[in-house]
């Protein structure tokens, strides 16, 4: 992938501008690299006759890569095609760096919309009241981050993340990259696939609840799995909270919507609502459950639901108007939407089959003119294992094979007139894909504006592919060129645990700030609270004692603190708010409290604060622990507190 071709090929140059990396050149230019810009991004396309991963030092990715943490419980930013990890950002974890999960901001964010029951069961397990306790769940398993849509297409506002494991759903705001809402929902035992409404926009973000429990499961029945459930959740992406819910049989998986905002659509597996592997797998086939939106909504409108846990739910069993059950080979896993908007395929995992089903057909299968698997139009055999599906928007198809570890483009039409009985052969290419593929993604490929340039394939085993870590290894992303006729595999690259998911987003269609606005909402609280003090955020070096609560208050301007020292009293609630003056792009300072276990991350033009108890007499020193200038290391300051007297 070294890209060998001199730079003074120009006529190498002007093929590679006039063929179809023109994108790549522009965007090169709109991001005021220039002239040399452009004809970098344009050599590197023409190495080969295929698209060259490449970014040279000092220029920029095309595409960006919003890859979820799985069970670090975090989202990354990649870039694309250089695969380089730009950044983090913390969603359901813990974050030393930014101190997410130990300032009040994020701690708000962390526990506002947890449900009643968990604040008590949390409070109880982490000791009461006591602010400097973390009311939140320590940990989180993002597995599908989605952008928000407009219009069939990513809007650039928001990623939404689900926790599997806590059954969570955040959301990312775009124009700041920092989360700004968790929900916690109710009546599902783990959320799994979650995906955002295409059109007409975002709208719903549709959650799904995997295993089947008791509603409500608060011991009243326990080893009775006849009475387990699970649901099917809409929130609502803008108020973030759940608009409705559906109940439905067997075990939710992955799940995808239309281009027309009437159908959404998941994979259900454990159709008899087994508890053991022996019992979920006991079974030649499930379903792919088809949810009537306008329908349901309807219902809820109508009254035709029952409120569960502060949630109306409606009833979308087996014989209801607001599903539908396809039957499909065995336990399925990925479902995936095409961007022509016609085909969705459900990825068949135990079953070597895909399931391609037609949308346009949905209309009648709800009006029962047609039986669940007149829905389908095709059903090709790809390989075992199928789990995720992805499109190039040329018609194409390009699934992953966990067992046999390989990548397999296959074409729609022709899996159609296979289906309808011609002898033709869907398969186009397979290549050996290291190891053991999860998802797959293609460049706007989830969106109407699939670009068919890039895939990722995002495989669970690396085993040899980098020098050896020890016993647990990286994952292995790896990406190919689709550009052309034939997979070209161009790149391997390691992640850590385990991004299951990644969404790519040309990077028109981003645009965060580089500078916080003062009146951002995140510090809202900090300002409300100042204003009571009577400080002025931007003007501040204020101690304010308030009974046995001390609010201290100052700004940063590098290489200082408008305070070098404060005083407090053993037993203090103390609250440090910080605001950061400097309005420099990437000067970021910080706050950590030695022995304190304190640390937070403090923008240009952002406020920032954090609470704790002042439990140990004695000379502390905090300082700066974002690198920001030649002074940085005295950046620091004393808090002096007095012991209790005895
Ligand atoms: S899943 S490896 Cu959690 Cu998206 Cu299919
Ligand atoms: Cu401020 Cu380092």
């Amino acid at each position: 992938m070294t890209d060998e071709t001199p730079k003074d090929a120009t006529s190498l140059r002007r093929r590679g501008l006039l063929g179809g990396t023109a994108t790549a050149a522009l965007a090169g230019i709109a991001a005021g690299a220039g002239g040399t810009a452009l004809s970098r991004n344009a050599l590197a396309a023409s190495s080969a006759g295929g698209l060259s991963a490449e970014v040279r030092p000092g220029d920029l990715d095309e595409y960006y890569g919003f890859s979820s943490g799985g069970q670090t419980g975090e989202v990354r930013i990649i870039g694309l095609p250089s695969s380089r990890e730009l950044i983090r950002i913390p969603v359901f974890n813990r974050d030393a760096a930014t101190g997410w999960g130990i300032t009040n901001e994020s701690k708000k964010i962390l526990t506002e919309n947890m449900l009643p029951a968990t604040k008590e069961f949390l409070a109880k397990r982490f000791g009461g009241q006591n602010v400097a306790d973390a009311f939140d769940y320590h940990n989180g398993d993002a597995h599908h981050p989605h952008m928000s849509f407009t219009d069939g297409t990513y809007d650039g506002r928001y990623i939404f993340v689900n926790d599997k494991a806590n059954c969570r759903v955040a959301r990312i705001r775009c124009d700041v990259m920092k989360t700004d809402k968790i929900i916690e929902i109710p009546n599902a035992s783990d959320i799994h696939g979650m995906r955002p409404q295409k059109y007409p926009r975002t709208g719903y973000v549709f959650a799904n609840s995997e295993h089947v429990i008791p509603i409500p499961n608060d011991g009243s029945v326990l080893d009775d799995p006849k009475n387990y459930w699970s649901v099917f959740t809409a929130i609502d992406g803008d108020k973030m909270e759940v608009a409705w819910q559906v109940l439905v049989d067997g075990n939710l998986d992955n799940c995808d919507c239309d281009y027309q905002g009437k159908y959404a659509f998941s994979t259900c597996y454990n159709p008899k609502k087994g508890v053991t592997l022996a019992q979920m797998t006991d079974h030649e086939q499930a379903w792919a459950v088809i949810f009537n939106i306008k329908r349901i909504e309807q219902a809820v409108a109508s009254g035709d639901y029952k409120v569960m846990s502060g949630v109306k739910v409606v009833d979308g069993r087996h014989g209801t108007k607001y599903t539908r059950y396809i039957p499909v080979p065995n336990s399925p896993h990925g479902a995936n939407t095409a961007p022509d908007g016609i085909h969705v395929v459900f990825n068949g995992k135990l079953s070597p089959t895909v399931t391609v089903i037609d949308v346009r057909r949905l209309d009648d299968l709800f009006d029962d003119k047609i039986q669940p698997r007149g829905a389908v139009v095709a059903e090709p055999e790809v390989g075992l294992g199928p789990l995720h599906t992805a499109y190039d928007g040329r018609g194409n198809a390009y699934t992953t094979v966990f067992i046999d570890s390989q990548m397999v483009k296959w074409n729609i039409d022709k899996a159609k007139r296979a289906f309808a009985g011609e002898k033709v052969d869907p398969i186009i290419q397979k290549i050996d894909v290291h190891y053991q593929p999860g998802h797959d993604h293609t460049t706007m490929g989830e969106t109407k504006e699939a670009d068919g340039k890039w895939l990722i394939s995002l495989n669970k085993f690396s085993k040899d592919r980098f020098i050896n870590t020890g016993v647990l290894k990286p994952e292995n992303d790896q990406l190919i060129d689709i550009s052309g006729d034939e997979m070209k595999l161009v790149h391997d690259g390691p992640s850590f645990a385990e991004p299951h998911d990644i969404c790519i987003v040309h990077r028109s269609k981003v645009n965060p700030i580089s500078i916080w606005k003062r009146d951002d909402p995140m510090w809202e609280d900090a300002r409300n609270q100042a204003k009571k003090d009577g400080v002025k955020l931007e003007e501040a070096a204020h101690v304010i004692r308030d009974g046995n609560k001390v609010r201290v208050y100052m700004t940063s301007n590098a290489p200082a603190y408008s305070l070098d020292k404060f005083e407090v009293n053993q037993g203090d609630e103390v609250t440090v708010t910080i605001t950061n003056m400097d309005e420099v792009e990437d000067l970021t300072h910080g706050f950590t409290l030695v022995r304190h276990g304190i640390a937070m991350e403090i923008g240009p033009q952002a406020t920032a604060s954090v609470t704790f108890t002042a439990d140990r007499p004695g000379v502390h020193w905090w300082y700066c622990q974002w690198f920001c200038h030649a002074l940085h290391m005295e950046m620091s300051g004393r808090m002096l507190v007095h012991p209790k007297s005895v």
